[in-house]
């Protein structure tokens, strides 16, 4: 089923569910060579979600700001390449939501554990705007926020589940969002966590 939470941002149920461990398979494989891991703020807070990143640029934070890089400074590596399951799923997804030519160039992981949340924010480091971001969610439920284009706007609270994928764009790809705090439980693909893959057009 597709739900339309605004011009541009569709939510489609289960649409990974295929190849959900297939795709966890992979982020185990990842995050081998490049560990998720908790980023450091621009003002030095530590963020509750670990993250690591693959495809050819990954997001990082530390004191000198946002942007995408395309080595882990954790190694100095090149980040680990992007599955083709995790580039397929997204261009299919993208392709369903209307936008046929998505080719993301970076995909973020987001490890959430029990207390862990992402507060309102716009993602907007990415080069060209005109194209979405589709976001993967797997295992534990999670609480998102799709909120207005001005901070202010009161945002409508919507569960993501395994295997749900949200594709945002056109006039909703500035919209603050967020997840609030997860909720402690035991998934059977899983575990403790939940993990959210965003893909991107970042360069
Ligand atoms: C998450 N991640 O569940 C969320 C879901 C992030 C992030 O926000 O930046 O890693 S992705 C949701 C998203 C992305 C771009 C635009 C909009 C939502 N939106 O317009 O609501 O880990
Ligand atoms: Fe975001």
């Amino acid at each position: 089923t597709t739900e339309t939470l605004s011009e541009g941002a569709l939510v489609l149920r289960h649409f990974a569910s295929a190849v959900c461990e297939d795709l966890l398979r992979e982020i185990g494989q990842i995050t081998a060579a490049a560990p998720a891991r908790h980023m450091k703020t621009p003002g030095g807070h530590r963020m509750s979600v670990a993250m690591s990143c693959c495809g050819s640029w990954g997001w990082v934070t530390d004191g000198r700001g946002y942007r995408y890089q395309a080595e882990d400074p954790c190694s100095g590596d090149l980040w680990p390449a992007m599955p083709s399951v995790f580039a397929g799923l997204a261009r299919s997804a993208a392709l369903a939501a209307g936008y046929p030519d998505f080719t993301p160039d970076a995909c973020l992981i987001n490890r959430y554990e029990p207390g862990a949340k992402m507060g309102l924010h716009q993602d907007k480091n990415e080069r060209d705007l005109s194209q979405p971001i589709v976001s993967v969610s797997l295992g534990l439920p999670q609480v998102f926020q799709f909120g207005g284009l001005t901070r202010s706007e009161r945002p409508l609270n919507i569960p993501l589940g395994h295997g749900d994928v949200v594709v945002w764009g056109g006039p909703s790809r500035l919209r603050y969002h967020g997840v609030l705090t997860l909720k402690a439980g035991m998934h059977p693909v899983t575990g403790p966590f939940r993990f959210n893959l965003t893909f991107r057009c970042a360069r």
